[in-house]
């Protein structure tokens, strides 16, 4: 009897103090949570808003956040809302779980700091335009405006310029290792990154470089979170070597073609796909899958990876 009243204030403390995300997986700003969380590894229970009911702008959620704009966060009796505080929050509160994701040297801390503002003073304004245009909006079945995108591709080129230089000199953006000064960007890169502004990314080297570096490791984030046991096979990126043959013969089917002649009509059916097909196909996609799985955990944690990887983890776990 002893033991099991103990047990049951066990689980009413734990259920207490779960840490708890109200949002969207699709909505950036909720993302950049769920990213940090994953990261460093901790369990969180998600609570789905109908954004399109407008649930986020009435009682109870305004209680949460009086902007009425999602996240908002609770671990125990604390409540916060801003995606940029809450991972710091997490960050700081479990230093010892997952990726180290902020520094105890203040020096270097506050290069992390650095970065963590110009992602969210001069990367964010261009990039979060660019998604809506070319993420959500098609995804909701509205039409894409391209003079917005011309100018904010811009805008976005002018920023990712200082990025590659940036790059050149230093392995992530906050220094040597990964921080949340990267992590910050993982929502709006992972739409913009299957988008037709990639190429903003990928005509920087350092930039395409460091992008990929923070891809992979969110591939390993949702590894470990499948408990897969694996192998790192570490890849030259400096040194070109993810665009050699042996590196794309691995990287599934050879997906580029040296012939011009065929390349061109690869690229011309790459687009119809993603300017005919992909637009019908969100739409279909809404009612039937996404709508659905607005409550769902399942993609949550890894809402942030990209269709290939994801792909790849799942076809991994089912060959198990
Ligand atoms: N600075 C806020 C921005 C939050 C934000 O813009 N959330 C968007 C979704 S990504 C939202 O709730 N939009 C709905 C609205 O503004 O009505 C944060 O980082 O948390």
């Amino acid at each position: 009897m002893q033991a099991r009243k103990k047990e049951s204030t066990i689980l009413e403390i734990s259920v207490k103090m779960a840490i708890k995300v109200h949002g969207s997986w699709f909505a950036t700003a909720p993302m950049r949570v769920f990213s940090c969380l994953n990261e460093k590894g901790l369990d969180y229970e998600f609570v789905p808003l109908d954004m399109r009911a407008g649930e986020h702008q009435r009682d109870p959620f305004l209680s949460l956040n009086p902007f009425g704009q999602v996240p908002a966060f609770e671990d125990g009796e604390l409540k916060l809302f801003e995606s940029r505080a809450i991972t710091q929050y997490i960050a700081q509160a479990y230093p010892d779980k997952g990726t180290p994701l902020i520094s105890k040297d203040p020096k270097e801390m506050a290069i992390v700091f650095v970065w963590m503002e110009v992602e969210t003073q001069r990367y964010d304004p261009p990039a979060s335009k660019l998604t809506w245009e070319l993420g959500i909006k098609p995804i909701l079945g509205r039409s894409t405006d391209d003079v917005v995108v011309e100018e904010q591709e811009a805008e976005l080129a002018k920023v990712l310029d200082v990025y590659e230089a940036r790059l050149a000199q230093s392995k992530y953006l906050g220094g040597d290792s990964i921080s949340l000064a990267d992590l910050h960007h993982l929502p709006t890169l992972s739409y913009l990154m299957g988008s037709r502004v990639k190429t903003v990314f990928d005509s920087r080297p350092h930039v395409y470089g460091s992008v990929f570096t923070t891809a992979t490791m969110r591939v390993f984030a949702c590894l470990d979170e499948e408990e897969l046991d694996y192998e790192i096979v570490p890849v030259g990126i400096t040194s070109g070597e993810h665009k050699m043959e042996y590196f794309l013969s691995l990287n599934g089917k050879q997906l580029i073609n040296h012939d011009a002649n065929m390349m061109g009509v690869v690229s011309m059916w790459t687009k119809v796909k993603a300017q005919k097909f992909d637009t019908l196909a969100m739409k279909l996609t809404w009612e039937p899958i996404i709508n659905p799985g607005l409550g769902s955990r399942e993609c949550l944690g890894r809402s942030y990876l990209g269709k290939a990887s994801m792909a790849k983890v799942v076809a991994l776990k089912n060959d198990r």
